[in-house]
């Protein structure tokens, strides 16, 4: 018997492979039903890693079993590979960011077909290839002229040594600059943005359909990203101030508890209102508002955080009692949500009730929940005033000292605040958002240029179509290293261009977020070499949406609303058929280590490669296939590719033991054997549909073992059932480790290609269970489980309950009182003494 060699297996079939191009796919225009599955595509900046091990192998299982349930497949893959490392890596060492990048996509490609991922190689994207980016180009080419492409200026934030702009979550807690150390600034730079809040409602309204095919956490984070509150706008006159100041609020029924205003340190009317105070007053604003502009957004919002915030010498006037209210300012308010203006109710939200205690402000309430249907009647109003409390009242209640509002619980309260505010025309209802618009330009070099060109008084010209693509200059030789504008601003000849008309313009400098170009690539996989469009809509709608999409939780948000968002838009062009791109989502776990994430400053990173080159891909898929629910982290500690190799030797001698021709009937064989091999293939179906990978893998395991025991221990090698058993562990066998699958394949004397067999249809017949679990109870409680035919006699039943030792001794000594037996599922025997 031949000894089991993965890495033999490799080098033998991916030549064979290559040649056969079996996972080559159509436009979908063939009679056979279709799926679309997809991974997210990597992006390159080294070699893949074990995420990508996890990521690739669970999507390939889906890809290949449904090749084996006769379906047409689109299994693309590409790479994601414009981007800050490929600069950052070009600025280490001087390179060209072009360079260093397509020779990784190489090592990664190479890597993968070793791990071989059945997908179709012909329809590599990269979205650093000019041919790709283009499209960005005419998406945003489309999108300006729909209006939802528009510059604004916008404050960024600044590393004053690094020269370059950073994301919120580069800005450290106390204000300075991870990348440098330095004090963050905040900078005023004109930018592109992308009108996704006019998509906020369907956004948020079409996750309601992804319910229970996207994970549930992943709708919730998404939800609150795009954070619709509905409430009221609210007119507060100001004294000495002609114009109004609106407020936001969710509750419009606590307007009556409102003793005081608070504005955002760095809106215009906070600066307005400190211009009219004291003059101590507007040196300690100027100073307050330094302190603010060094912090970043998610330490302003941190509950219990101490309060901070001056007065500012003004009043305004609650428009229902009309008392006057001190306004002050405070970085808890935000300037970029609602109006950047608050009524603060102390009584009955927390950040305002911390800062009254703080500041020593009156708190009234106006909510009673003591007068509540069911409130506690021990505990009484006097004991839960927030005004002497601890703690604000945050629920609901009956309406008190509000006027007309009184007695009303809290959501009938809200209705007719809303009302009454129409009727005086000092307010209405409103809706808020905490969703922003996408802002997509970037100063660096690696992406794709903005394709706008500025005439001489600075008005703004869209590149036309058919001057696409706005090419990127050569890296080579530019000076790449952060510097306040961006790196294209140093190509002088690139940057100089003339209108159609021939007047002189120049190029916009800055190239785009590389969230775009992810946010519609699964649609370029459908028509991946089209010159003209990004895709022809008729080879997108034949695929579209995507069955199934694997990937990290890391792109929970941002990736997955934008792809949805961009989806969105193409649809009301009309390119293409649905609104949302991704029917199912599988979020897999991490590949941690001794319970831990693999990082290089941690020295703990367990390499693609060498876990490659020693255990061989297959054992490396089915572990990751086999190690629990797709959607848990994996220890790679607990994992034992060694174990998983005996078992595809265990699989693989199978094929050599097999002595039976090819072609006979196997129904003529063993009927057990033949149950095992069915009822597997009917688990199969489901576990692979409901993504229980590890669950398939066990049970292939037992049908192993089974088989191996069939032909040891009898009927024995000859048996056809035995052939037929061994053939179904090959093509299920595919899904998880290939090579090890097509060598069987060809051991049980077929030609190449187990990975386009079509799945046997399972006989029924052999489906019925001719066997049952019968429960044996002494006084009402299980003392054993014996499995019995299921048409078992009454008088059989309790023979085989009695002949139990596990009930004999609870029977020992003890009176039978009574006995009830109900073939064929349970006996209970009654006993007394
Ligand atoms: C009065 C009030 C009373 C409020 C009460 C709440 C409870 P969401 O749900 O997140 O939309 N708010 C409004 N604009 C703000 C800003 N720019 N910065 C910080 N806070 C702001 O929150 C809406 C509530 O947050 C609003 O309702 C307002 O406080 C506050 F018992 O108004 B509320």
């Amino acid at each position: 018997n031949a000894e089991f060699n993965p890495q033999a297996l490799e080098a033998k079939w991916l030549p064979v492979w290559d040649e056969l191009e079996l996972f080559v796919t159509g436009d979908g225009e063939g009679e056979k039903p279709r799926k679309y599955v997809l991974e997210m595509f990597p992006y390159p900046s080294g070699d893949l890693h074990m995420g990508h091990a996890e990521n690739y192998a669970l999507g390939d299982a889906v890809a290949r079993y449904w090749r084996h349930r006769g379906f047409e497949v689109l299994h693309p893959m590409g790479w994601d590979s414009f981007g800050l490392p490929a600069e950052n890596a070009a600025i280490k060492s001087g390179g060209d960011p072009k360079t260093w990048t397509y020779n990784n996509i190489a090592q990664q490609r190479a890597s993968m077909r070793r791990y071989a991922t059945s997908v179709d190689w012909n329809r590599l994207v990269h979205t650093s290839d000019p041919e790709y980016y283009r499209f960005n180009q005419w998406i945003f080419r489309k999108m300006h002229e729909r209006g939802l492409a528009y510059r604004k200026k916008s404050l960024v934030n600044w590393d004053p040594v690094d020269q370059t702009v950073l994301a919120n979550e580069q800005v450290l807690a106390d204000g300075t600059s991870e990348r440098s150390g330095a004090k963050v600034e905040k900078k005023e730079l004109t930018q592109w943005f992308l009108r996704i809040t006019d998509y906020a409602d369907r956004l948020l309204d079409d996750l309601d359909k992804l319910e229970g095919k996207w994970p549930h956490k992943v709708l919730q984070m998404q939800r609150n990203w795009i954070g619709r509150s509905h409430g009221a706008d609210v007119e507060f006159v100001i004294e000495g101030r002609d114009e109004p100041v609106t407020v936001f609020t969710t509750r419009p029924d606590t307007l009556a508890g409102a003793t005081f205003m608070v504005v955002a340190p760095e809106s215009d009317l906070a600066a307005e209102l400190a211009d009219k105070a004291s003059p101590e007053t507007r040196v300690n604003f100027r100073a307050y508002l330094d302190e603010t502009r060094a912090m970043n957004a998610i330490d302003r919002q941190t509950a219990d955080r101490p309060k901070t915030g001056m007065f500012l010498e003004q009043y305004g006037l609650n428009p229902l009692t009309g008392e006057r209210l001190p306004i002050w300012t405070s970085d808890y308010v935000l300037a970029d949500y609602g109006h950047g203006a608050i009524m603060a109710v102390p009584a009955h939200d927390q950040r305002d009730f911390d800062f009254a205690k703080q500041f020593d402000l009156p708190i009234r309430a106006v909510l009673d929940p003591t007068r509540l249907e069911g409130a506690d009647p021990e505990v009484t109003f006097a004991d839960i005033d927030p005004a002497t409390a601890s703690e604000p009242i945050l629920g609901d209640g009956i309406l008190m000292n509000s006027g007309e509002l009184d007695g009303l619980p809290k959501a009938e309260a809200v209705a007719r605040a809303i009302e009454i505010l129409e009727g005086k025309g000092t307010g209405r209802a409103a809706t808020n958002y905490r969703l922003r618009d996408w802002l997509i330009s970037r100063q660096r070099y690696w992406g794709t240029p903005i394709p706008v060109i500025y005439d001489e008084d600075g008005v703004e010209h869209l590149v036309p179509e058919d001057q696409l693509p706005v090419l990127l200059p050569e890296g080579e030789g530019m000076d790449l290293k952060p510097k306040g504008t961006s790196p294209l601003g140093a190509a002088t000849e690139w940057r100089q261009t003339t209108l159609p008309d021939g007047r002189p313009a120049t190029r916009d400098t800055d190239t785009m977020d590389t969230f775009v170009d992810s946010s519609w690539y699964f649609l370029r996989f459908t028509d991946p070499q089209n010159p003209d469009m990004p895709f022809d809509p008729e080879k997108a709608n034949a695929w579209l949406p995507i069955d199934t999409y694997i990937g990290g939780v890391e792109h929970a948000i941002l990736h997955l609303l934008y792809a949805r968002f961009i989806t969105k838009v193409l649809f009301d062009m009309g390119y293409v058929n649905v609104e949302e791109p991704f029917e199912v989502l599988l979020n897999q776990g991490m590949v941690l280590l001794d319970g831990a994430k693999m990082s290089k400053s941690k020295g703990n990173v367990v390499l693609f490669g060498e876990q490659l080159d020693e255990h061989g891909a297959d054992a490396m898929r089915a572990a990751m296939c086999f190690a629990g629910p797709p959607e848990d982290d994996i220890d790679w500690a607990d994992v034992s590719l060694q174990a998983m190799n005996r078992f595809l030797a265990r699989a693989w001698r199978l094929g050599g033991d097999v002595t039976s021709e090819p072609g006979i009937d196997p129904a003529t064989g063993d009927r057990a054997v033949r149950q095992a091999s069915h009822r597997f293939l009917r688990d199969a179906v489901e576990l692979f549909e409901q993504h229980k990978f590890n669950v398939a893998v066990a049970k292939l395991m037992e049908l192993v073992n089974t088989l191996r025991k069939a032909i040891d221990q009898g009927p024995g090698a000859a048996d056809p059932a035995v052939r037929e058993g061994v053939e179904i562990v090959a093509l299920v066998l595919d899904c998880v480790a290939p090579y090890t699958a097509e060598d069987l394949w060809e051991r049980l004397g077929h030609k190449p290609g187990v990975a386009l067999v079509e799945w046997p249809t399972v006989d029924e017949s052999l489906l019925v269970e001719s066997t049952t679990t019968a429960v044996v109870q002494v006084n009402g409680k299980v003392r054993d489980r014996i499995e019995v035919p299921v048409d078992i006699t009454d008088e059989a039943l309790e023979a085989l309950a009695r002949e139990s030792e596990a009930v004999a001794r609870q029977l020992e000594g003890k009176e039978i009182v009574k006995v009830i037996v109900r073939a064929p599922k349970l006996v209970n025997i009654a006993v007394k003494g």
